[in-house]
């Protein structure tokens, strides 16, 4: 039922097993150049821990700090002992590198075997990875913790639709890794290329690495026929295999033998009251090369309360409801392009993809989004594309408390890019 005894400790033994990981961390986190001056300064050692409330007393870490320590300032040892790295894809600014020990990627290898274990894939399945190698998390982190839980793992990468269905369609693939807008893109694709994706022999689905809707899943479960269940993850923290899904689909458990998780208010840098929503902050407990403390994700999210029906005892985050640096403000509101994929995915005449563009009119900012619709909306008659448009704009402005622009496009008009999904183009500079 489960892949390792942390998933279920008692409460009480997995808080003193943090406590003591941290304590570690800190010891070990001491010999690179950056925390050993940090901790000089605060005048932080093991000892300032006793309970896991006190990771409190410790400081931030920010994706600044990383940048001004790239490439070698987080190393608690020497450069041999490392054997790989990876780097964030820069959705926003400079990327950072992390790098790995062989003792640190086999760790991740676990988590990661045991995030697809929490959702039902076996050594007996055959594992498609469709997302990017390279230097994204997504590749390499997933292959590997494919391969640690025995899976034949197909290293397909991203991108070449026709070989994807027949690699999936050859080897009967029944376990997928793929980017959910991708998903989306793909489910179609299968349709034209004349198979019913019904009939393919795929069961579940691991989408992740960019933030997404309940609709979004719920509608590439039912265009794929598949179970597709929410992975999360970021380079700093490894990659892919800090939180995950189990088969209630109902947020996602994060690893906390491995991680210790804190939502605080990104104001004022204290924990929000339980069930609220504010930044994730992650601190490593078991990376020994590069660990990290209290790395500020930037990503909204709020710890679910109660316990989950599964029987696993670590706490679940909500699924990411987007990166505070996502935030648009337009006429003064404050807008997230997930309200908007919220309500667009949510409405029976929309087809795969949209796109959100700032634009100026006049001298005001004002938001467009383009619409896909379904072919069969998509038809000639300009009065029932009206009411799609104007129904779309009135949702959106309940939601978002201004109305923006709608534009309904045709299925499979907007570019698709093949690693994350673009969601905002600002466009002021060019209308
Ligand atoms: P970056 O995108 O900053 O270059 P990464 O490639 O490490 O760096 O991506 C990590 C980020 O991707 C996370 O901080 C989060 O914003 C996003 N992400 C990853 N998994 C999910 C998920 N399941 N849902 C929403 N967002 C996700
Ligand atoms: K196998
Ligand atoms: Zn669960």
């Amino acid at each position: 039922m489960y892949f390792h005894e942390a998933e279920t400790l008692e409460r009480g033994k997995l808080e003193e097993l943090q406590v003591q990981r941290l304590k570690k961390t800190i010891e070990q986190a001491a010999n690179s150049p950056y925390y050993s001056e940090v901790f000089k300064k605060n005048s932080i050692d093991p000892s300032v821990i006793k309970t896991a409330d006190d990771i409190t007393k410790l400081p931030f870490t920010t994706k600044d700090d990383l940048r001004s320590q790239y490439p070698y300032g987080l190393l608690t040892q020497p450069l041999d002992n490392f054997v790989r790295l990876h780097a964030s894809s820069g959705t926003t600014g400079t990327p950072t590198a992390i790098l790995y020990t062989q003792k640190d990627l086999d760790t991740w290898a676990d988590l990661m075997a045991r995030s697809m274990y929490s959702v039902g894939l076996r050594k007996s399945d055959i594992f498609q990875n469709m997302s990017g190698y390279g230097l994204f998390t997504g590749g390499l982190g997933i292959h590997y913790g494919a391969e640690r839980l025995g899976c034949l793992t197909v290293p397909a990468g991203a991108g070449n639709t026709k070989r994807q269905i027949k690699l999936i369609r050859d080897f009967n693939v029944t376990g997928l890794h793929i980017i959910p807008s991708f998903a989306l893109y793909f489910a179609a694709k299968v349709r034209e290329e004349g198979f019913d994706p019904a009939e393919m022999p795929w069961k579940v689905a691991l989408i992740g690495a960019e933030p997404h809707t309940e609709h979004t899943r719920r509608k590439i479960e039912e265009l794929m026929h598949i179970k597709a269940y929410n992975s999360y993850g970021l380079s700093e923290m490894n990659g892919p295999g800090v939180a995950f899904e189990c088969l209630e689909q109902n947020g996602m458990h994060v690893w906390e033998d491995s991680y210790i998780a804190e939502i605080i208010n990104p104001e004022t840098g204290e924990h929000v009251a339980d069930g609220e929503v504010g930044e994730l902050v992650m601190t490593t407990l078991t990376r020994e090369g590069m660990p990290i403390i209290r790395y500020r994700t930037r990503d909204l999210t709020r710890f679910i309360p109660g316990e989950c029906k599964c029987g696993r005892t670590s706490r679940r985050i909500d699924r990411i409801m987007g990166r505070a640096d996502d935030m648009l403000i337009l006429k003064g509101v404050n807008i997230y392009p997930m309200q908007i994929e919220k309500i667009i995915m949510g409405i029976p005449e929309v087809g795969q993809n949209y796109l959100i563009e700032l634009i100026k009119e006049g001298l005001m900012d004002q938001i467009r989004v383009k619409v896909e619709i379904k072919e069969e909306y998509f038809i000639e008659d300009m009065r029932a594309l009206q009411g799609i448009q104007k129904k779309i704009a009135g949702m959106l402005r309940d939601e978002i408390l201004i109305t923006p622009r709608v534009e309904l496009v045709q299925h499979n008009s907007i570019p698709k890019s093949e690693g994350k999904a673009v969601r905002v183009v600002d466009l002021r500079d060019e209308e």
